[in-house]
């Protein structure tokens, strides 16, 4: 059976990925109806030699759709996704405004397809720094169990929009013609304070929350215990934003609850996770680094190593494309779950 299927926020940059996505992996849609704002309705989209129309979205857009994917906003999400639901979709949100809901799933196929059998018309997809990271742990977690997680990341500034990338280039222009910098947008649209990230690296990424943390900080250590299903992991991110434009990377420190794991295991237990590609060998200088990930459906994880001074403790490196697994991949993986069962 085919599907009608939507996509809302169709020209942003996570958007115009999940069409890539759909039609890449021969979703079964019968119709794909791309929604934006009206500021964009009769743009024209080709992809995969078809031309789709953008139209404004309005609760009844919704009409006829089975599975909608909404990637433009918070806010939009908490408008339109109950509409969708009303008129019979499933919602696929990648947004974080039901991602910590009750009774909502935030699901990372990888690690806890499960909790896809009980949903009532919206699922949540994780924040893209959260699934690199979870789907990489998921098999080190189930083999030996994992009590903490000290996370810094690395992010690209496509995590932020469309809008995020170019301020990068116009910066970087701006620089090159030695005429000053201007920052609009980063670190957060609604921060009272904007920086350059054109050759720079801003310890802040959106707003600020409780105890000194950052939301994006919160949503990494919020979601990966929803996601592991598992409250009493220790986890405490630091989220940074750098001039690279797709794939975010993070230095993951983490204790184990076994013993006497060797390198050597924990490498080949991770060579083994789904979507997980291991790169890792300082003897031949290959890691994983986000410009060679960009446009990648794998999670990458090298330098692996054990903490000197922890016997249960350990390093490791983890890089993904933040609008593929991060984002349109695994939503479009979620949906392609969903109509398995
Ligand atoms: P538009 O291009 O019409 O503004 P990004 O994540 O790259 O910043 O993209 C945000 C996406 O959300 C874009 O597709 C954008 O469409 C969409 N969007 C913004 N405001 C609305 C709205 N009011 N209704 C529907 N889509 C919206
Ligand atoms: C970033 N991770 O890189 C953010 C973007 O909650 O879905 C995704 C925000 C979210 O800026």
């Amino acid at each position: 059976d085919k599907l009608n299927v939507a996509v809302v926020g169709a020209t942003g940059a996570v958007g115009t990925k999940i069409l890539e996505k759909l039609l890449e992996r021969d979703f079964p849609a019968s119709s794909i109806k791309m929604l934006a704002s009206k500021r964009s309705a009769g743009q024209e989209i080709v992809a995969g030699g078809r031309s789709y129309i953008v139209e404004e979205t309005v609760p009844e857009s919704f009409d006829g759709i089975d599975i909608a994917f909404f990637s433009a906003g918070g806010s939009i999400s908490q408008k339109f996704a109950p509409e969708a639901v009303k008129r019979g979709a499933v919602v696929i949100d990648n947004t974080s405004a039901f991602r910590m809901d009750e009774g909502i799933p935030l699901v990372v196929p990888e690690v806890n397809a499960h909790a896809l059998n009980q949903h009532a018309g919206i699922i949540a997809n994780p924040n893209c720094s959260t699934i690199q990271m979870v789907a990489a742990l998921q098999p080190v977690k189930e083999k030996f169990g994992i009590s903490k997680i000290i996370v810094s990341t690395y992010q690209a500034v496509s995590g932020a929009g469309a809008e995020a990338i170019d301020e990068l280039n116009e910066q970087s222009k701006q620089f090159e013609d030695r005429v000053e910098i201007e920052a609009q947008l980063l670190p957060s649209a609604s921060a009272e304070k904007h920086y350059p990230i054109a050759f720079n690296v801003i310890p802040q990424i959106d707003l600020f929350g409780d105890a000194g943390y950052t939301l994006e900080e919160w949503k990494m250590m919020n979601e990966t215990k929803k996601i592991f299903g598992d409250s009493t992991i220790a986890v405490s991110a630091t989220c940074v934003r750098l001039p690279v434009v797709t794939g975010h990377s993070e230095s993951v420190y983490i204790e184990i609850d076994q013993d006497d794991v060797t390198v050597d295991v924990l490498r080949s237990v991770i060579n083994e996770a789904p979507g997980v590609v291991l790169q890792d060998d300082p003897a031949s200088q290959t890691y994983p680094m986000p410009l060679y990930a960009e446009g990648k459906d794998a999670v990458f994880v090298g330098r692996i190593r054990k903490d000197p001074s922890h016997p249960r403790g350990f390093h490791l490196w983890i890089v993904a494309d933040n609008l593929l697994k991060g984002a349109a991949l695994n939503s479009v993986q979620i949906a392609e779950e969903l109509i398995k069962s």
